[in-house]
């Protein structure tokens, strides 16, 4: 077994990037779950503060090498290991793919983040209907931009053929708007390429639900 760790949660989008991006170029890699609910939110905890002052999953040590932010993880996955490169190498592709995934990872996820969500119902006094009004609302915005780019540019994945890190990062946000009751009726486009990947084991492997940590009470 490779002396790789990865920090996470099973519910985590950004470590579910992860977790996609090991899977498709067939890294091993041990799990550690850090429970983002439990115990007042283990990432808050002395021992993974030092691994992580930001207190976010996931990190991921490699061979010693402590990293987080899941973009930059894989950025490193694709320069240390190459394989199915997510970013690939042409620039006109390069640049096309980081700025979609951003629209995904940077533009929508940070706003539906759990400790935004708990600030809004603590310090900002949001009901619940206030907070997944203001979930759904980021991610109909952020989906319908993507929908009228993926019109330029979808194949089979987002970014024609070849599966990229869009792809990775719009699985996981799929997870959260279903999980959120958002309609994704008016997203064709996007269902067309969410009905590939749901193909990819890759993906399959990497889905929540069949995580060690994956817990039906949530
Ligand atoms: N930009 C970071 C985001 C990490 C992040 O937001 N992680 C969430 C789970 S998806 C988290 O740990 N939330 C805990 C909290 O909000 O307290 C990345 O891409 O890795």
């Amino acid at each position: 077994m490779a002396d790789r760790i990865l920090y996470g949660y099973w519910r985590s989008s950004a470590a579910y990037r992860v977790r996609i991006a090991l899977n498709l170029k067939g890294l091993d890699y041990q799990q550690r779950s850090v429970h983002l609910v439990n115990n007042g939110g283990e990432q808050h905890s002395a021992d993974y503060s030092q691994l992580n002052p930001n207190q976010l999953v996931p990190v991921l040590v490699d061979n010693g090498l402590v990293l987080n932010q899941s973009l930059t993880i894989i950025d490193y996955l694709d320069e240390e290991y190459g394989g199915g490169l997510l970013t690939p190498k042409g620039k006109e592709q390069r640049y096309l793919v980081k700025s979609m995934a951003q629209d995904i990872a940077i533009d929508i996820h940070p706003l539906n983040n759990l400790r935004v969500l708990q600030y809004l119902s603590g310090q900002m006094g949001a009901s619940d209907t206030d907070k997944q009004n203001w979930y759904r609302h980021w991610i109909e915005t952020g989906f319908e931009a993507l929908e009228q780019r993926l019109n330029k540019t979808r194949g089979r994945y987002s970014v024609g053929d070849e599966i990229s890190l869009v792809d990775v990062c719009l699985i996981p946000q799929i997870y959260n708007a279903k999980r959120f009751g958002v309609d994704l009726t008016p997203y064709p486009n996007i269902n067309l390429v969410t009905t590939s990947l749901y193909g990819v084991e890759a993906f399959i492997q990497a889905a929540p639900e069949m995580q060690p940590d994956a817990d039906a009470a949530g």
